[in-house]
C-alpha cells in the first residue's frame, strides 16, 4: 500500500472511500450506517490501542487534523493531540510540575483543561483563555492532589462539542505514595481505558452530527479503536475507565455476570473496595476497576459491554496462564467527610442551554465564593437531563440523591468532580474551595449543552 508519501496516501484514501460505498448498498438494506458495512467483522478484532505514556515536564502538545488508524488499517481523519487519539497518556506525580505547551493547529480558536487537576485559573483552560489558531499556550503548574486520573480536552466556548468528538482528549494519571504502598495491579496489568461513541462520514472520517439534546454516536471506540480486543493473562487487571463521550452514558457490566472491584472514581481512590455488577458512567465521569481474570481458562473471554445500548465494547481474551497470588486490599484510603456547611446555593439546569434561567455569558461573573468555606450546591433540574454536572477548581463529594434513582451509588463515594443529574434528581454535594482563589466554571459536561450555553463563571474570592 504506497503509503509512504502524501499523495499516495490520498489517493489510497479516496479508492477506499469509492469501495466503502458499494458496499455500503447492503448496510443500507440492513439499516445499518454505511461506514459499519465497511468495518471488520467482529471475527477479525483490532488490538486495543493503548496511548504512549509522557511526563507533562517540558512537553508539548499540539491539537491538530491526523489521520489516525482507528483498526483495521484504514485511515480516518481525525483531530488529535500529537496525531494520538487517544492523546498521549500523562503520567505525573504528586509534587511534580507540570509544564506544558500548548500549540494549536487546528483552523478555529482553542484551549485546553486539565479535567479533575486542581490548578489555579490561568492553567485550568477555561473557555475565556481560548487562543486563535496558530497561537501557543504555555502551562505551568504543580501537582499537589490525590493520586487519580484525570483527563484533558479542549474548553473553548461554543466548540467544544466538535472539538472532541473529532478526537481530542487524553487521560492523566496522578500518583502518590498512598496508592503506591497498596500494590495495585501495575504495568502491563494497569490500562486506561478512554470509551465514548463516534460517527463517520462515508469515508470513514470522524464526524461531528451536533444535536442540541446531545451527540450520540453510532459506533463505540474504547481507546480510539473500533471492535477492540485486548489480550489478557489469568491475573487481576486495574482498568482506569473515562467515560469520553459528549453525551452518551455507558453502562457498563462484564458479559459473565461477574462482578468489578471498584476502587476509585473520579477524585482518586475510595475508602473501601466495593463489588459492583454495574456501573452508569457519564460524561467526564471516571471510575477505576479491578478485574479478576484468575478464574477463566486460556482460550476464554469474556465483553466489557454497555447494557444501556447492547453494545460489546471491548473483547478480554485470555491468552496465557501467569501466577497472580495477590490480592486487592479492602481499605484503601481515609476520606475525611466535608462539614458544617455554612450556606446552601442552588442550581437549576434548566433545559438544554440554561442554569438559573441563564445562558453562559463569558464576560459575566455569576457569583462568588469564599475560599476555604464549605457550602451546599443543590443540583436541580427542569427537564431535558442527564446533565453531567462539572465543577472546575475543586473536587466534591456527594452528599443526597432525592427524586428520580433516589440514591447514591457506590461510584459516587469519595472525591468527585462531576456528578449525573437525571430527570427529577435533586443532588446535593458538599464543596470547599481551598487551593486558589480566581474565576472558574460549572457546567453541563453534556457537551451540547455546555456549548448551547450551560455553564456559568464563579469566582473563588
Ligand atoms: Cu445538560
Amino acid at each position: 500500500m504506497l503509503m509512504k508519501d502524501g499523495i499516495s496516501r490520498r489517493a489510497f484514501l479516496l479508492a477506499t472511500a469509492a469501495s466503502a460505498g458499494a458496499i455500503a448498498v447492503s448496510g443500507t438494506v440492513l439499516g445499518l450506517p454505511e461506514v459499519l458495512a465497511a468495518r471488520p467483522r467482529p471475527s477479525a478484532r483490532n488490538p486495543l490501542y493503548i496511548p504512549p505514556t509522557f511526563a507533562p515536564t517540558g512537553f508539548s502538545l499540539t491539537e491538530r487534523p491526523a489521520q489516525v488508524d482507528l483498526g483495521g488499517g484504514k485511515l480516518s481523519n481525525v483531530w488529535a493531540y500529537n496525531g494520538l487519539l487517544p492523546g498521549p497518556t500523562l503520567v505525573a506525580s504528586r509534587g511534580d510540575t507540570a509544564t506544558i505547551t500548548l500549540n494549536n493547529w487546528l483552523s478555529q480558536p482553542t484551549i485546553t483543561h486539565w479535567h479533575g487537576m486542581i490548578v489555579d485559573y490561568l492553567n485550568d483552560g477555561g473557555p475565556r483563555l481560548a487562543i486563535p489558531p496558530n497561537a501557543t499556550y504555555y502551562y505551568n503548574f504543580t501537582i499537589n492532589q490525590r493520586a487519580a486520573m484525570n483527563w484533558y480536552h479542549p474548553h473553548p466556548h461554543l466548540m467544544t462539542g466538535e472539538q472532541v468528538a473529532m478526537g481530542l482528549a487524553g487521560a492523566f494519571i496522578v500518583r502518590d505514595s498512598e496508592e503506591a504502598a497498596l500494590g495495585l495491579p501495575s504495568g502491563a496489568y494497569e490500562v486506561p481505558l478512554v470509551v465514548r461513541d463516534a460517527s463517520f462520514d462515508k469515508s470513514g472520517n470522524m464526524a461531528y452530527m451536533p444535536r442540541n439534546g446531545g451527540f450520540e454516536g453510532n459506533t463505540p471506540l474504547v481507546n480510539g479503536t473500533f471492535n477492540p480486543k485486548l489480550d489478557v493473562a489469568t491475573a487481576r487487571y486495574r482498568f482506569r475507565v473515562l467515560g469520553g463521550a459528549n453525551a452518551r452514558i455507558f453502562g457498563l457490566a462484564l458479559s459473565n455476570g461477574a462482578p468489578f472491584t471498584l476502587i476509585g472514581n473520579d477524585g482518586g481512590l475510595l475508602q473501601s473496595s466495593v463489588p459492583v455488577t454495574q456501573i452508569d458512567l457519564g460524561p467526564g465521569e471516571r471510575v477505576d476497576v479491578i478485574v479478576d481474570f484468575r478464574g477463566m481458562t486460556v482460550g476464554s473471554s469474556v465483553m466489557l459491554r454497555d447494557l444501556r445500548s447492547g453494545w460489546d465494547l471491548l473483547e478480554f481474551a485470555v491468552t496465557r496462564a501467569v501466577n497472580d497470588t495477590g490480592t486487592t486490599p479492602t481499605g484503601l484510603s481515609t476520606i475525611a467527610p466535608l462539614q458544617n456547611p455554612v450556606r446552601t446555593r442552588e442550581f437549576s439546569f434548566d433545559g438544554m442551554s440554561k442554569i438559573n434561567g441563564r445562558l453562559y455569558d463569558m464576560n459575566r461573573i455569576d457569583f462568588q465564593v469564599p475560599f476555604g468555606q464549605t457550602e451546599i450546591w443543590r443540583f436541580k433540574t427542569a427537564g431535558n437531563a442527564p446533565h453531567p454536572v462539572h465543577v472546575h477548581g475543586a473536587s466534591f463529594q456527594v452528599l443526597s440523591r432525592t427524586g428520580g434513582r433516589g440514591r447514591l451509588f457506590p461510584w459516587e463515594q469519595g472525591w468527585k468532580d462531576t456528578v449525573l443529574l437525571e430527570d427529577g434528581e435533586t443532588v446535593d454535594i458538599l464543596i470547599r474551595f481551598d487551593a486558589f482563589r480566581g474565576l472558574y466554571v460549572i457546567h453541563c459536561h453534556k457537551l451540547e449543552h455546555e456549548d448551547a450555553g450551560m455553564m456559568a463563571n464563579f469566582e473563588v474570592v
